[in-house]
This record gives C-alpha cells, structure tokens and sequence, in this order.
C-alpha cells in the first residue's frame, strides 16, 4: 500500500475529499476535524461506500479517487487515480502529531495513482484531473438546458403535465434543449414497461408531443434496481447481487420498502439492460437520466466471483450505453463517479437539491450529508468542480418558484449564481405557471451558458469560489 509521509503541520493543513457516489459528500475542512460518519446503518449503502466509510476519528479523512491537502499558502499535496476502469482506489490522510500519513488502497487490480508536492494545488488538481479523464476517455458532449419533472411533481407526474410545462416553455421562449420525465411513470421499480396508474398515459406516448414543441425527449430509469414487488424481480429472483447468506441484497430504502439490486455479471442481465436501454431509446427518449447506479457497485455475491465491484459496475453501465446507442445523452445519477468516466456523457455530483435551504438536524446529528437541500447539493458540487474533464457536471436544479418553497430570495439566488460556477448541466424543475416576472427572469439566467462548459483557464475563480464557499457559508 502507498504510503506518504508529510513533514507539515496537520493543524495548518486543510483536505479536500470526494465521496464514491453522487450523493456522497465532497468538501474541503481542517484536516483536524471529524468527517462525518452517518450514523442511520442504512444510509451506508445508500449514500456511501460501505467498503470504505470514514472513520470517525479526529484527524482522520477519507477519499476516493482524488485526495488534496491545502497549505494556507495554496501549496500541497495531490493523490489522483489515474484509472478508474475497474479499480476503487481509497485514499486516507491521518493527523499524527507534528506530521500527516497519506495512504493509497485500492480495491480490484492494481492501477497507478499520480501523487504530487506542488505550490499549486489548484492547478495540480485540475492537470491530474485532466489525465484521468483522458485515460479514460471522458465524453465531451455539449451542456444540456433540462427541465425535469422530479422536484415539483415529484412521483405524482403525469403525462399532460409535462406537455403543459413544454407547451408553456415554449410560448415564454424559454431556452430548454430537454424535457425530462423523471420517477413516477413506471408500475413499480423494475418494471419499465408498464405505466403507473395515475400517470395518464404510457412513456412512449410523452415524446412526439415534445418533439413537436422542439424538446428532446428525456427519461429516468434505475436500471439497475428490482423492488421486491416487481415482475422484474418475480421472473428473475436469480439475476440479484446476493448476500453472503445466498438472499437477495436489499440495497437501499426508498418508495416504501427496501429494494434489490441487479448482478450485472450475470449474462442475461447485461442482455435485459441493453434492450431496456435500447427500448427507451426506440420509445423516442435519446437523452436518459439513469439513476441510482451505485446498486450494481456494492459488495455482494455475483454470479462470477471473479469480476470486482468496479468492473461490474462498468459492465452494466456499459450494457446500457451500446442499448442506447453512442449518440444518446447519458446522465449519470445515485452512481459511482470515476468508474462512469467514458460510458456518461453528464453526471449528478451532488445530493438532491429540495426547495429549503439546509436540513442540519439530520446533517449535524446524524452525520448524513447525503439529504435533499440546497446546501448539500451546491455545496457538495462545488466541491467537485475539477470533475468537470470527467463528464458534464449536473449540480442539479435551479430553484425560482416562491410558491411551494421555503427559499429566500437570497437563497434562489445563491443557488442561481453557484450553478453557474459549477457549469455543466442547467435545470429546473419549477412548473412554469408558477413563476413570477422575477421567477422566470432568475430561470432565464440559469439557462445561460455564460461560461465555456469544460473551463480550463478559470482554475483560479473557480478554485477561489469552492474556498471561499466552504469557509465562509458553511
Ligand atoms: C427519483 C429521484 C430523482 C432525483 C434523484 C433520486 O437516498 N435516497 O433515498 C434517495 C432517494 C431519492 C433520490 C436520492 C436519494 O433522488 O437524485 O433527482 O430522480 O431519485 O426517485
């Protein structure tokens, strides 16, 4: 195991981590204090990587992938991953008196990590960024402008709601590339084929209406994910990733009861994720939002044993993208991060964003960072900004509603101004009957690209805006 040791001072030494998943945490604290550890057991396997939670410890900061330690004169030390293909690659920085240990572990076969002293962090960080990304051939697809259907409707979504907000978008000339059908109009997790009661319709109906609006298409699937109602999970309970016990995993909690995931070694699996993909993609859906992906990454029983977490992961995901077809927009949601690079075109680098602005009972006392709120989610993707030479970022929806929203003009705008700091993806979710002249006036400007959607020379603002934002708002 690679191991460092560092003759600095811990107290002076700041550390920048990035959880495994989406919505695992990234931030940038003192080295000397406590990354937190969700104490709620099932959110382990949910928003964290349950092979490698933090410690606990004071002094004591885990990563994956990318670990940086910040000097306050803006020199350090970078560890970077330079593959991702099928190797987790865990990164440890420990506080040991006058000095700091770096450790390298990884988890599937051995792949080199770059490890740089530098009196620039920021553009280290960026450089080995850049490396990964290109070793692994990093998609570089145009920024989408998206509306989603999932924070307003929520699993409530129907049919002619989503042609009543195109139709509205269009007659304010809003400038959306996408309209994106999110959870609720499928009969049960897994069971993509058939529509829910309520939703009015079936997916296949949604994108000519679209189409003839001048909107792309999109649609949300957890393709990796069975609920244990589902016909998906009755006529195959032998393609789940299993427990040590020979059951299947419950991999997570979420629409009322626990739910399994796929075992994307199994050869039948990888056959149903192709059609599924290729499927939505015949419905008329070239842009998907997959979500929920960390379910094939867990630790588990797999049909071959021989094939590690990442690699698994990769093959599933890799499954769904020769369904969909190289020109199809990928978003990557709920997904480990680094080993997506290549397969997605964008991917969500924070939590949910939800219509309030922080929910600290569960953050601070719980320890989970992991929850819907506008605080997570920007702080989160902030902390991610290098990732952009990975795939497009999605730091999730911009918020302009006042109704059925506890934000404060300050907040919407906060939110407005740091998504445009992370680039990437633009979207909402606000139904457009909602919004005020100044509601669509912020949604107009969320919808700018005013920045290059890959930057390379604004390291220096966007690295002082992650700095400034972690020390000073939070
Ligand atoms: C649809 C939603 C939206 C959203 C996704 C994802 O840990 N959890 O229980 C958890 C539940 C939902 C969730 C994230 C985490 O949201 O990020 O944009 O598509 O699914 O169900």
């Amino acid at each position: 195991m690679p191991e460092w040791i560092l003759a600095t001072d811990p107290a002076q030494v700041r550390v920048l981590v990035s959880g495994y998943q989406s919505w695992s945490e990234a931030e940038l604290r003192p080295l000397t204090d406590v990354q937190a550890v969700p104490l709620m057991r099932w959110r382990h396997e949910q928003g964290h990587d349950p092979a490698f939670l933090p410690s606990g410890e004071a002094g004591v900061w885990r990563s994956h992938t990318v670990l940086a330690l910040v000097r306050p004169d803006g020199g350090g030390w970078v560890g970077a991953a330079q593959d991702a293909t099928h190797t987790f690659t865990h990164w440890e920085a420990r506080a040991e008196g006058d000095r700091v240990r770096v450790t390298c572990s990884q988890e599937g076969p051995a792949t080199a990590v770059a490890w740089e002293p530098t009196d620039d962090v920021i553009t280290i960080l960026e450089t080995l960024s850049a490396q990964l990304g290109a070793n692994m051939h990093a998609r570089t697809p145009a920024p989408q402008r998206v509306w989603c259907s999932w924070y307003s409707y929520y699993r409530g979504v129907t049919l002619e709601a989503m042609l009543d907000n195109a139709r509205l978008a269009r007659e304010h000339g809003l400038p959306f590339d996408v309209f994106q059908l999110d959870d609720g109009f499928q009969s049960d997790l897994g069971d993509w084929f058939t529509a829910s009661d309520h939703f009015g319709g079936h997916a296949r109906d949604l994108p000519a209406g679209l189409n003839e609006l001048g909107f792309t298409a999109g649609l949300w699937l957890a393709p990796f994910l069975a609920s244990p109602t589902s016909q998906l999970f009755r006529d195959h309970p032998d393609w789940m990733l299993r427990g040590k016990d020979g059951a299947p995993l419950a991999v997570g909690h979420n629409w009322g009861g626990a739910y399994h995931a796929l075992d994307t070694t199994h050869p039948e699996v990888l056959v149903w994720l192709r059609d599924l993909a290729a499927t939505a993609r015949g419905w008329g859906y070239p842009y998907l939002k997959l979500d929920f992906l960390y379910g094939a990454a867990l630790p588990g029983v797999r049909h071959d044993p021989s094939v590690g977490r990442a690699a698994a992961y990769r093959m599933g995901l890799q499954a769904l993208r020769d369904g969909a077809g190289d020109d199809a927009f990928l978003l990557g949601c709920g997904a480990p991060l680094a080993a997506s690079i290549g397969v997605v075109d964008a991917m969500r680098t924070g939590p949910d964003v939800a219509p309030l602005w922080d929910e600290d009972s569960r953050r601070v006392w719980l320890g989970d960072a992991t929850g819907p709120s506008a605080r997570n989610a920007l702080h989160t993707a902030l902390s991610r900004w290098y990732q952009h030479a990975w795939y497009q970022p999605d730091p999730d929806v911009a918020i302009c509603r006042r109704e059925l929203s506890l934000l404060t003009a300050t907040e919407r705008h906060t939110v407005a101004t740091m998504l445009d700091v992370v680039g990437g993806l633009r979207a909402s979710s606000d139904p457009i009957a909602m919004l005020d002249v100044d509601g669509l006036a912020l949604l107009r400007r969320c919808l700018e690209i005013s920045r290059p959607d890959r930057p390379t020379t604004l390291t220096e603002s966007l690295g002082g805006a992650v700095t400034h934002f972690s020390r000073a708002t939070f």
